[in-house]
C-alpha cells in the first residue's frame, strides 16, 4: 500500500474537478516520487499561460497566478528525450506550488502523461505544446465550408502522436447533413472512427460528448477558427464564458475570436480546454504516420517488396486496394505529404538534440579547462 501524501490534504474530489486522474487519489505511479520529495507543496493545474507566468488552480476556489521560473526543476523520474526539454509548462500541465494563494511559487513540473504538441512555424525547429495531460481531444469541424477529411487526418496524426484518443465532432449539424458527412469521413479517414455530429448550440445534442467528460477526464477542443469550440465550450458548461463570433458568409472561415488557452470545469464532473483555432498544423517529428494510417500500413504489408512505394511497383496491394475502390486515393496522397513532413521533421529534431548534446559537452570541458587553470571556486 502506497501512503497517501500529505498533499492529499485538498479533497481529491475538488482534485478531480479539476482533473486530477483517477488512478488512486495519489496520482499516477510517475508522480509518487516527486510529491513525496516535496512534502510542503500541493498539486496545482495550469489554466492559463501568459508571458509572465502561470494561472493555476488547486481545487474549487479562484484561479490565482504564480511565479513562472526560469528554470523548471524535473522531478525523478521525467522521462527526457520524449518531451522536448525546452518545453515550460503549458495549459493542462499539473505543477507543485508552495505559499499562499498570493505568493505561490510553482517548485515542479509533474511528468505529463500525455502531450498534444505541433511543429512551430519559423526557420528553426521549435515544438509548441498545445494541451497536456489530456483523456481525449476533439477534432471539431463544422459542417460548412469548414468540412475537410484531410486536414481531419492532419490532426489525428497530432492527436494520436500525443498518446490522446481522438473523437471528431462534427458541429452545425443543423446546418449540413450530418449522416452524409459521416459517411464521407469514414470512407475517407476510416471506418474505426469516432464521430458525432451536434448542434453545438443544444445542450441536449451537445450531451452526447457526456461519455468523455466524466470526473477526472480532461478534454481538449482542437480544430479551425469559427469551427463552433467555443459555443461546444459555453453549451456544456450552461454559460456563455467564451466570446463567439460568427463566421465570414462566403467561406465559412472564422474570426480568430478565441486568442488563449483556457481550462475550465464542467458541470459534467470532467474538464475542458477551449484553443484558439490553428491555422498551420505541422508534425514535430515525433508522430507514428503508421499510427494514423494503420490501413495503409496493414495493406503495405501484403506488398510483394519490403520497401515498396506504392509507385510503380508490381504486386502493390496499396494501389490494388485504390484501383478496387477501396483506399481513397486522396488518403494515401495525405500519407505520403504526412510521411514525408514527419520524416523532414523528425531529421531536424535529431540534428537539434544533436547540437545541444555537443554544445553541452563543450561547456563541461571549458568549465573543466577553467578550473585546472584558476582552480574551483
Ligand atoms: N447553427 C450553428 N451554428 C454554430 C454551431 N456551432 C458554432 N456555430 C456558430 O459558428 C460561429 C463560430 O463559433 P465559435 O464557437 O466562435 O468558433 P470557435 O471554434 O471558437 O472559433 P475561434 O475561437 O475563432 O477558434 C458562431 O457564430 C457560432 O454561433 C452549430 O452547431 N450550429
Ligand atoms: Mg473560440
Ligand atoms: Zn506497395
Amino acid at each position: 500500500m502506497t501512503e497517501t501524501p500529505a498533499v492529499f490534504t485538498s479533497d481529491p474530489a475538488a482534485l478531480r474537478a479539476i482533473g486530477w486522474p483517477v488512478t488512486d487519489d495519489a496520482g499516477p505511479e510517475t508522480w509518487r516520487a516527486a510529491i513525496a520529495a516535496r512534502p510542503d507543496a500541493r498539486p496545482a493545474r495550469v489554466v492559463e499561460q501568459h508571458r509572465t507566468g502561470y494561472i493555476v488552480v488547486d481545487g474549487p476556489d479562484e484561479p490565482f497566478s504564480v511565479e513562472s521560473l526560469g528554470d523548471w526543476l524535473r522531478p525523478p523520474g521525467y522521462r527526457e528525450g520524449r518531451t522536448d526539454p525546452t518545453d515550460r509548462p503549458g495549459v493542462g500541465d499539473w505543477l507543485l506550488v508552495e505559499g499562499d494563494r498570493r505568493h505561490a511559487k510553482a517548485v515542479v513540473l509533474l511528468p505529463r502523461t500525455s502531450a498534444i504538441k505541433r511543429g512551430a512555424a519559423g526557420e528553426h525547429y521549435r515544438q509548441q505544446l498545445i494541451a497536456a495531460n489530456i483523456d481525449v481531444a476533439f477534432v471539431v469541424c463544422g459542417l460548412d465550408g469548414d468540412f475537410n477529411p484531410r486536414r481531419i487526418e492532419r490532426y489525428l496524426l497530432l492527436v494520436q502522436g500525443g498518446g490522446v484518443e481522438p473523437v471528431v465532432v462534427l458541429t452545425k449539424a443543423d446546418k449540413g447533413d450530418p449522416d452524409e458527412a459521416t459517411t464521407i469521413l469514414r470512407a475517407a479517414v476510416g471506418a474505426q472512427l469516432a464521430v458525432v455530429a451536434v448542434n453545438a448550440k443544444d445542450a441536449a445534442s451537445v450531451a452526447q460528448l457526456d461519455p468523455w467528460l466524466g470526473a477526472g477526464r480532461t478534454a481538449v477542443l482542437v480544430g479551425s477558427s469559427g469551427a463552433g469550440k467555443s459555443t461546444l465550450t459555453n453549451t456544456l458548461l450552461g454559460l456563455e464564458k467564451m466570446k463567439t463570433s460568427a463566421v465570414r458568409e462566403h467561406d465559412s472561415r472564422g474570426r480568430h475570436t478565441t486568442t488563449h488557452r483556457t481550462l475550465i470545469p464542467l458541470p459534467q464532473g470532467g474538464c475542458l480546454i477551449d484553443t484558439p483555432g490553428m491555422r498551420e498544423l505541422k508534425p514535430t517529428g515525433e508522430e507514428d504516420v503508421t499510427d494514423t494510417f494503420a490501413d495503409i500500413e496493414a495493406l503495405a504489408a501484403e506488398c510483394r517488396f519490403r520497401d515498396c512505394k506504392h509507385e510503380k511497383e508490381p504486386g502493390c496491394a496499396v494501389r490494388a486496394a485504390v484501383q478496387a475502390g477501396t483506399l481513397d486515393p486522396q488518403r494515401l496522397a495525405n500519407f505520403r505529404k504526412l510521411s514525408e513532413e514527419v520524416a523532414g521533421a523528425a531529421n531536424r529534431l535529431a540534428t537539434r538534440r544533436q547540437q545541444k548534446a555537443e554544445s553541452k559537452v563543450q561547456v563541461k570541458s571549458l568549465n573543466k579547462r577553467l578550473d585546472e587553470k584558476y582552480g574551483k571556486h
